[in-house]
């Protein structure tokens, strides 16, 4: 077997990573791509993150050339054009901008979500600001809301982008919310939840207990 050709900075935590751990599983790709781990955040960054993507965030893919990809939208495109399987992103027609655009939906979630986190568990407790904090909470729920009320049959249809950004935005909520307790509002979407948990990539990229 050829030593990978790439390198992901990468965090076993990172709901970001994740999708591009199971795209790489869903494409068997896996070993084209030697992970590097690191420990950030925003207030203790990494000098070697920061070198190839100023924004300092997690995930980013170096290149067989040296060259860095940035940000996980952009990293799964590359990624999902390096396999002859089916592509996970449709190439065109509007099943591409319907299909990126539940995947945007999943990665909004995330971004309240990952928010949220860092306002908890990094901010100083005086410096909290909850009406904030209950805003980010609201763009998660109306989030659910409207994938249960809208795409539950597109997301069982196939496991693409969209079903991709959504697993991982729904295991986030459970590392780091599991007061959250959206299954009892969301019934179809907890049965989706369940049914795509059990795939080989999803078991093999939980977070961390
Ligand atoms: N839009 C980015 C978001 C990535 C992101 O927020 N990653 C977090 C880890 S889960 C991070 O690196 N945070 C560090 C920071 O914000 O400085 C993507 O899709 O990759």
């Amino acid at each position: 077997m050829s030593s990978p050709s790439m390198s992901l900075f990468y965090s076993a935590s990172s709901p970001f990573v994740r999708k591009v751990m199971v795209l790489l599983h869903e494409t068997g790709q896996l070993d084209r791509v030697a992970l590097e781990s690191v420990q950030l955040s925003p207030i203790a960054p990494s000098a070697d993150v920061n070198a190839g993507n100023p924004a300092g965030k997690l995930p980013a893919l170096r290149l067989a050339d040296g060259s860095v990809l940035h940000d996980s939208r952009v990293i799964l495109d590359y990624l999902d054009r390096q396999h002859v399987g089916e592509p996970l992103i449709p190439l065109d027609g509007p099943a591409r901008w319907r299909r990126l655009t539940l995947a945007s939906l999943a990665d909004a979630m995330l971004d309240a979500a990952v928010l949220i986190r860092y306002e908890t568990f990094l901010r100083p407790e005086e410096k909290r600001w909850d009406a904030w904090q209950a805003a980010q909470q609201d763009k998660i729920e109306r989030a659910l809301a409207q994938l249960e009320a809208e795409a539950i049959a597109e997301l069982t249809c196939h496991f693409d982008i969209a079903a991709i950004g959504v697993a991982c935005a729904l295991g986030y909520l459970d590392f780091r919310q599991p007061e959250l307790n959206w299954r009892q509002r969301y019934s179809q979407l907890a049965d989706w939840y369940a049914d795509v948990s059990q795939r080989p990539s999803m078991q093999a990229t939980q977070p961390p207990v």
